[in-house]
């Protein structure tokens, strides 16, 4: 029966004899938490949407990857870079979860709070609203040396160097060490510790890791550390239950999952909407909204196939003028024309309730914009997306549909009618080939330059 709305089943229970119990579907955790997740390679502009939602959330967690992420936001003269923290710690009234599926890279963090410290006062405060998980695994300074080893020469893929393949592999072998390891008898720790490094200083001859020195070291950060540690499974589930708002930040993107992307030109985490739930512990029917942020061009940092990617002037121009460079690494990024074919695919893993359409502004000067509709290879219309990323995602031809641009300013519309024609045909026709509601528009770096349309 529906009763007030909701769904609630009653059912008879026992013999007749015993007195009649209720059972009803438990509402506590439905749709309290929103996600926002990167839809193409990354760097899509994930941190000033989760800036905008945080300001209306109660909590914001980060459940994947480590500190080769890079956000940014922009408030006015202020440039906010965060790699671990998640984008909501300046925002007072929202705690920030880093959860068992990040990587942590201590030394890294307490640098990147410096720093950010450094820019600006929305930082303050921060260790009150700051929670690490006790499951989150460690990368340690020789994860990184490693990542640089394997990265190098032929068969690299172009890391960032952080760490982040070696870490994961550790936790995956089984070998890894926690949070709650540095945190609980540090002679287990130590004994962890060294064993970690033996295996692999056996398996990289010339690795050089100063153990015993390390191991000091750690006991420091093990101080600095353990005011922000708490279980943050029981945390969020309480925090559900009181029903606060829970906003995620995805880091990197979907053709950058380790399942679902470009493998192997991929990270090593799943980036996609089942690291939500694995790198949180909170359980699906919790989930309300997932955005998907798209930037109205692609680009890619890194290796591996990229269809779109161009070579000429207009690549070029959305690199200068988009500012394509790493943030965590300052990589040039490569950069191409819209490409529906992974947007479809991107759905189809992450099932987007809407998308946040940002960087229109930097198509604002060009004459004519292509968008990416359909892969071909060998006369055939590919029906779906390839895994085969190494070799024949490279050789498929991309048909394209050419639409006129608008050749002036929009960054200061703040209304969907105040854009030129042509910016809302392109905008009307992303929406009709991808087939998911537009919900926000960036026109500017500015956390202020963003449209809302719903
Ligand atoms: P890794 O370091 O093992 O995760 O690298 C594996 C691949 O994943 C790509 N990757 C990224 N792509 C875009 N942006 C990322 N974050 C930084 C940013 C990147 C930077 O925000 O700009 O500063 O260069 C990111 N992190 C990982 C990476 O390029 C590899 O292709
Ligand atoms: P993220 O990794 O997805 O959070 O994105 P990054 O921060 O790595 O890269 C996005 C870049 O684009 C940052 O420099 C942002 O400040 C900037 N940005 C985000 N949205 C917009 C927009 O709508 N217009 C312009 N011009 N810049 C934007
Ligand atoms: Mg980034």
């Amino acid at each position: 029966a529906v009763l007030n709305g909701e769904l609630r089943r009653t059912t008879d229970v026992g013999n007749s004899d015993e007195p009649k119990r209720k059972r009803s579907i438990d509402q506590t955790y439905i749709n309290k938490v929103a996600v926002v997740l990167g839809a193409q390679w990354g760097d899509e502009g994930k941190g000033k949407l989760v800036d905008l939602l945080s300001s209306t959330s109660d909590i914001v967690c980060r459940c994947q990857g480590g500190n080769n992420a890079g956000h940014t936001i922009v408030v006015d003269d202020t440039v906010y870079d965060f790699h671990l923290l998640p984008s909501g710690i300046i925002h007072r009234q929202c705690l920030s979860v880093i959860g068992n599926g990040v990587v942590v890279h201590l030394p890294g963090l307490f640098d990147e709070i410096t720093h950010n410290e450094g820019q600006g006062g929305d930082l303050k405060g921060w260790e009150n609203r700051l929670i690490i998980s006790e499951r989150a695994h460690l990368v340690f300074d020789f994860h990184q040396a490693v990542d640089g080893l394997l990265d190098s020469g032929k068969g690299g893929i172009g890391t960032t160097r952080k760490g982040i393949g070696p870490t994961y592999s550790s936790k995956a072998s089984r070998s890894g060490i926690r949070v709650a390891d540095l945190l609980g008898d540090f002679s287990w720790f130590s004994e962890r510790f060294r064993a970690l490094a033996t295996l692999h200083q056996r398996l990289f001859p010339g690795l050089e890791i100063n153990v015993e020195e390390e191991i000091e070291r750690y006991r420091d950060f093990a101080e600095r550390l353990r005011p922000l540690v708490r279980d943050t499974v029981t945390l969020l589930h309480d925090a559900l239950k009181e029903g606060k708002s829970v906003l995620i930040e995805g880091a990197n993107a979907v053709m950058l999952d380790i399942d679902f992307g470009t493998y192997p030109f991929v990270t090593s985490s799943n980036c996609s909407i089942g690291g939500v739930l694995t790198g949180l512990g909170i359980p699906p029917r919790s989930i309300g909204s997932v955005y998907g942020v798209v930037k109205a061009y692609t680009t890619r940092v890194g290796d591996g196939p990229m269809p779109t990617e161009l070579f000429c002037d207009v690549g070029k121009y959305l690199q200068q003028k988009g500012g394509e460079v790493g943030v965590t690494t300052g990589r040039a990024r490569r950069c191409g024309w819209l490409d529906v074919v992974v947007l479809r695919y991107s759905n189809l893993v992450n099932g987007y309730s809407a998308i946040a359409l940002t960087k229109l502004d930097i198509l604002d000067e060009l004459s004519e914009i292509k968008i990416g509709v359909a892969y071909w290879k060998d006369g055939k219309k590919l029906e779906t997306f390839p895994a085969d990323s190494a070799r024949f995602l490279r050789e498929v031809e991309v048909e394209y549909i050419t639409m006129p641009g608008w050749k002036q300013s929009i960054n200061a519309c703040r209304t969907f009618e105040n854009l030129p024609e042509n910016a809302q045909k392109f905008v009307l026709t992303v929406e009709e080939l991808l087939g998911v509601p537009i919900k926000w528009l960036g026109v500017g770096k500015d956390r202020k330059a963003m449209i809302q349309l719903f």
